[in-house]
């Protein structure tokens, strides 16, 4: 097995010391730095987030391989800087007005950065204003909204609503998540991409930034 195919196993199994050290030891023995990242670390997210849609591993499961990530990460990181690999788009994330979820907000944040996006989290409660103007903010190329309760979901509404009045309207794209959500409301609203669960959220922001 290669250094590659051992930081992926590592992160998928979790191991965020392990994923950590084999970082630095690829890096020590000449590795790309984007090699690491889409043959080791990528390619081990990649695998979790497939099976998480097909229910063969659970949401402890995939946190822990995102903390495995995210170590990877910290090392990775200013390697990156250094060799000039640009994230391939910003997406601001967060819970809508009302709503004080976030397991699976946070969850669809993890996804995205594991496929390369810079991810800006506004956190819970957050009202439609927010949303636009830490897009403007941070450049984004896509807003992603969360709802866990039906009585929010309807202020999903106001974000693409707040967004299409501004300057950015055309500009940056706006996806939806959260269990009670549905492509119809989806289409409803006016949004421009629902995604079911997280994995699904990276490969709807990678469409929607293309
Ligand atoms: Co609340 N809660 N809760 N809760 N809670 C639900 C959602 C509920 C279904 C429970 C129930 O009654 N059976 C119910 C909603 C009913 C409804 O609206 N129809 C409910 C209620 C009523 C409430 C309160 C009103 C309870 C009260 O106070 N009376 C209250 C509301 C507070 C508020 O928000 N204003 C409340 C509070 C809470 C806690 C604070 C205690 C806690 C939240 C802690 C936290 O998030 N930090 C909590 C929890 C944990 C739940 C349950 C048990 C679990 C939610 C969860 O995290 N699931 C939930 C019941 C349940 O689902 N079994 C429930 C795991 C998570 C990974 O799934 O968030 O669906 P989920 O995310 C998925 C997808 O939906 C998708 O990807 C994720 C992974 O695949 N996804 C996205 C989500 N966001 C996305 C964004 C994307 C893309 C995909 O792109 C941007």
């Amino acid at each position: 097995m290669d250094v590659f195919e051992q930081i992926s196993e590592n992160l998928m199994k979790g191991k965020a010391n392990d994923v950590k050290a084999l970082v630095e030891q690829a890096s020590k023995e000449g590795a790309a730095p984007e090699d690491i990242l889409n043959k080791g670390l990528l390619s081990g997210m990649s695998i979790i987030g497939a099976r998480f849609k097909k229910n063969e591993v659970y949401v402890p499961e995939v946190l822990i391989a995102a903390r495995a990530m995210k170590a990877g990460m910290e090392i990775l990181k200013p390697l990156l800087a250094e060799a000039k690999i640009e994230p391939v788009g910003t997406v601001v994330i967060g819970t809508v007005k009302g709503d004080l979820h976030d397991i699976g907000k946070n969850l669809g944040g993890m996804m995205l950065e594991g496929a390369r996006f810079q991810v800006i989290d506004a956190g819970i409660n957050v009202e439609a204003q927010k949303f636009v103007d830490l897009a403007r903010e941070h450049n984004a190329t896509l807003i992603g909204a969360s709802a866990l309760l039906t009585t929010t979901m309807t202020n999903m509404k106001e974000v693409v609503d707040v967004l299409k009045g501004s300057d950015l309207a055309g500009k940056v794209k706006i996806m939806i998540g959260g269990a009670p959500l549905t492509q119809s409301f989806c289409d409803e609203i006016g949004a421009d991409g629902y995604a079911p669960d997280a994995a699904s959220a990276a490969d709807l922001a990678k469409e929607l930034a293309a």
